[in-house]
């Protein structure tokens, strides 16, 4: 770890993924940028290049798991500027406990509201603070004098407390990936008030839409002496008259303990350069026309996501079911393609999920299928993002539509994709995106009516009023992309102009 103040980094990052891959070229290892198709670690690194040093703190696999030491990686320097990378080496017992048991077991199902899903008994809580307390030391070490320490989701949740007693005087923004659930849900958590106290020690908390803010506070104030400060209402992108997560009115800053907390809601973008780059160029084309000529004249629906109960899978194909009972004169005539890749195979309840699909899939394309249609096809390998990018383009109805997603991705991807400004999105109500995509075709995946009368919908739809709406969607996606979701993230560390807001009740 580096001891001397001069080799200090003036912002630190703090996320699980390491922001590059590494790649074993004749038995060497080199370090190749990590290029994610949303574009959040580029962006991030590319902060790097406005600070004389930056250093980025992620985790890996131990090597030795009887030794865990600290690991630092030599110093990088790419176009994004000077950085060094440091991974904390868990052992597996601590990757299971911190990770998989107490981030996905107890964590996510509560953050997206499943409370019935919750499973508090194998949590280790001392495992989850030390390992917290880790990431917040190797922070504390890397940070220079009044540093700027950046940090991503509700996995590292205890690090701004920790980090707060080891390093005052650091700047400190914490952003949450996902959802996060009225007081009523969080309070579910024995460590509610540990992980709410941690997240009061920093600068700035920032979550995606205004809904997940104010319901921070509501947290927050059920247990906590939290005076709200500032309130603001909310502007026009992110208050969509369909959007079932609408809010009219936002918190904006908060006291505790005589300190003032900013909060701060930036949905997060996607790279639209880089995936329009993708969309239009000549290896796009060829896979395009392959795909429709395997389609010939029937209408693709296109479902992308990971495999999680959150995502909603078994209700869509119970959806895409009812549809084909009902309308005999569609059979032959549409085709849905269901990506679903597991991200974790050894959860249980993720493996059931999986079983459930293949399960429904195989009676679907059974009941319905003929000799040359297949009415259902189930991927559940990791498809290469440039043919993501020749389906996103060749689909005629994006159907996203999650139980509960903070934001999700995949509709951006899509209509960042449609260059030729056709395709239909097809959006949950309960995904963080619909606040922004207001002219996609809302959708409740809670009842039946709504799942199938959208669908039906978007099928029928003219190519006027398909243009119409993705075109201000397009011009939505691009004005609110991933650079202006960190640009709007780091400008909530700068000091505030006064006036223009409303001081709440
Ligand atoms: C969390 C929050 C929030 C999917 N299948 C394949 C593939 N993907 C890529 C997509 C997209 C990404 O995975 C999924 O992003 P989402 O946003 O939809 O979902 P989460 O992974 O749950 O992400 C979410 C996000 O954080 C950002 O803050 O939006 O709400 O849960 O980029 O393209 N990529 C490839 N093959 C696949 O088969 N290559």
């Amino acid at each position: 770890m580096p001891s001397d103040t001069q080799s200090r980094s003036d912002l630190v990052i703090v996320y699980h993924r390491q922001p590059y891959e590494e790649v074993e070229v004749d038995g060497q290892i080199e370090y190749r940028e990590n290029k994610s198709p949303n574009g959040i670690v580029p962006t991030l690194k590319s902060f790097f290049g406005r600070v004389d040093k930056g250093a980025w703190i992620a985790w890996k696999h131990a090597q030795d798991p009887s030794n865990p030491g600290f690991d630092r990686v030599v110093e990088i320097d790419d176009p994004h500027g000077k950085y060094t990378v440091s991974r904390l080496p868990l052992t597996p017992a601590q990757v299971n406990s911190f990770y998989h048991v107490s981030s996905k077991e107890a964590f996510w199902p509560i953050l997206h509201g499943f409370k019935e899903r919750y499973n508090y008994d194998p949590v280790d809580w001392s495992t989850f603070r030390e390992v917290n307390w880790a990431f917040a030391e190797a922070a504390a070490a890397e940070a220079a004098e009044g540093a700027t320490v950046w940090v991503h989701d509700y996995n590292l949740w205890l690090v701004p407390g920790y980090l707060r007693t080891l390093r005052p005087d650091v700047k400190i923004s914490f952003f949450h990936h996902t959802p996060f659930p009225p007081a009523d849900i969080f309070n579910v958590l024995p460590w509610r008030r540990e992980i709410l106290e941690s997240l009061l020690a920093c600068d700035v908390v920032g979550f995606h839409i205004p809904r997940y803010v104010n319901n921070f506070v509501t947290a927050a104030r059920s247990l906590l002496e939290v005076d709200t400060q500032k309130r603001e209402k909310v502007k026009a992108e992110l208050n969509a008259q369909t959007s079932a997560l609408s809010e009219q009115s936002v918190i904006t800053e908060v006291a505790y303990e005589g300190r003032t907390v900013r909060l701060q809601a930036s949905p997060v973008g996607v790279d639209v350069d880089y995936i329009e780059g993708l969309a239009t160029s000549k290896d796009t084309a060829a896979r395009l026309d392959q795909i429709r000529t395997d389609l010939g004249d029937r209408r693709l629906i296109l479902s992308v996501g990971r495999t999680d109960y959150t995502k909603g899978g078994i209700e869509q194909l119970e959806s895409y079911e009812r549809l084909l009972e009902s309308r005999p004169d569609l059979r032959g005539r549409i085709q849905l393609m269901h990506v679903s890749v597991m991200a974790n195979e050894n959860m249980t309840a993720y493996r059931q999920i999986q079983e459930d699909l293949e399960h429904m899939a195989g009676r679907i394309n059974g009941r319905y299928g003929s000799f040359d249609w297949q009415p259902l096809l189930l991927i559940s390998r990791p498809v290469a993002f440039t043919d993501l990018v020749a389906y996103y383009r060749a689909a005629d109805i994006a159907w996203i539509t999650p139980l509960a997603d903070g934001m999700n991705l995949v509709c951006k991807e899509y209509c960042a994709a449609r260059t030729d400004g056709d395709g239909i999105l097809v959006l949950s109500e309960f995904a963080g995106a619909a606040v922004e995509l207001a002219t996609a075709v809302p959708t409740n995946p809670f009842s039946h009516r709504s799942m199938d009368s959208a669908l039906s919908y978007a099928l029928e739809m003219p190519e006027e009023e398909r243009r119409g709406r993705m075109k201000l969607l397009r011009e939505l996606v691009r004005k609110q992309d991933i650079r202006f979701w960190a640009e709007d993230q780091m400008q909530a560390l700068e000091p505030r102009a006064s006036g223009g807001l409303t001081t709440a009740a």
